[in-house]
């Protein structure tokens, strides 16, 4: 395990996820730093903050800085000339826990894209930084010229997307087999750790990972599920999270074209969390729904992990969320599970309207 000092925002949930992520990938947070702005043009943060980690890095001996923001390869240049380690941004330390995970041929895939992606949009100016001196994050980059790791990079992403695609078809085709089938499919969605593994177990009774730690299903797992009125097919899919940056949005597409194709989605959400931060990951997968173009009538949202939250707490955040279409379920309590599949069973068999155009809409931005 590599040991890591966390700078991020001074807001307790944002420091919450901040360490929850770090912790994913694998990391020993030794200390927290926490600053308003992160995303000043030289360090990030200020210089004053750099003075202050470069001491607290030889005193800790940390072995990186994870940056929880996303910055660009000047600021992550000039932050490790002043703290000799490597420095991981949000975006990196995201596409290192995918890279954990990835088990799948195609979860394989749409991590390294997404890495390339990650990579082509700093590619030119890493080149021409590495050239003043070579850091950690840097190294190797020197003897390129500018373009060459450019376009060396495209040619890679342009392999992948190939590769992609190919996968992208069976998946295609195993989908229109199940449609031909005729059977329904529902697609569980919501932000990371959310509950959606866990409710998915509940209602098939498997036994599939579920865990604490952020973004435990990467690749999508399909099942049978024995409703009242027929048969219909349910999918695990990959979870959530505010800041996801549009090209991993891009490179999972294939996973998440699951829910386009879904005839009813059950957004999972986490109602033990506060109301702020509901609301938060609310319209964190609301974006993300709407990119994808998912009706809003085929949602139906289930209120998770209800027995940690009291009455009137209850109330407040039902109202405050103000969803006609909803469940209160507890999902590792096997609470009101009977209750969701009846109302599953009524979406899918008598009134469910699939294809519209009506957008989700978000409490606030
Ligand atoms: N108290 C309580 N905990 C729950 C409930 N449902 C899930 N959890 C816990 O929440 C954590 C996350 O659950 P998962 O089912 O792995 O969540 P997920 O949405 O599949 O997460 P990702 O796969 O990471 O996107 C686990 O520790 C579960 O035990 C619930 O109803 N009550
Ligand atoms: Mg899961």
């Amino acid at each position: 395990m590599r040991s890591a000092i966390l700078i991020t925002y001074p807001n307790e949930y944002t420091i919450k996820e901040a360490i929850a992520l770090a912790e994913s990938a694998d990391y020993n947070v030794l200390k927290i730093v926490t600053q308003k702005y992160l995303t000043r043009s030289k360090y990030g943060i200020g210089k004053g903050k750099v003075d202050e980690i470069k001491v607290m890095v030889d005193e800790l001996n940390a072995d990186a800085i994870i940056f929880d923001e996303v910055i660009g390869p000047s600021q992550v240049y000039n932050l490790t000339s002043e703290v000799k380690k490597e420095i991981i941004d949000r975006e990196r330390l995201i596409l290192d826990i995918f890279n954990k995970r990835a088990k799948s041929e195609e979860s394989s895939i749409q991590v390294k894209l997404a890495e390339l992606r990650y990579e082509i949009t700093r590619a030119r100016e890493k080149v021409r930084l590495s050239k003043k001196g070579e850091q950690p994050g840097f190294y190797g980059l020197g003897r390129y010229e500018v373009d060459d790791y450019y376009r060396d990079i495209k040619r890679r992403i342009s392999i992948l997307e190939k590769k992609l695609d190919k996968v992208k078809k069976r998946r295609e085709l195993y989908r229109y087999h199940r449609k031909k089938e005729g059977l329904p499919n529902i697609s569980l969605a919501g932000y990371t750790s959310a509950g959606k593994t866990t409710l998915f177990n509940a209602l098939t009774n498997e036994n599939r990972d579920t865990n604490e730690k952020i973004f435990t299903t990467l690749a999508t797992h399909t099942s049978a599920l024995q409703l009242e009125h027929g048969k219909a097919l349910i999918s695990d899919t990959v979870g959530f999270i505010s800041k996801l940056p549009a090209y991993m949005i891009e490179a999972f597409k294939s996973t998440l074209d699951e829910l386009i194709y879904a005839d009813l989605i059950l957004l999972v959400i986490d109602l033990s969390d506060d109301i702020r931060e509901i609301l938060k990951k609310y319209d964190s997968c609301i974006d993300i729904l709407n990119e994808l173009n998912i009706n809003q009538n085929k949602i139906l949202y289930v209120y998770n992990k209800i027995e940690l939250v009291n009455e009137e707490e209850l109330y407040d955040k039902i109202n405050m969320l103000n969803i006609d279409n909803y469940v209160t379920i507890s999902a590792k309590k096997y609470i009101n599970i009977d209750l969701l599949l009846s109302k599953i069973d009524k979406m899918i068999f008598k009134d469910l309207v699939i294809n519209g155009k009506n957008n989700c809409t978000k409490i606030r931005t």
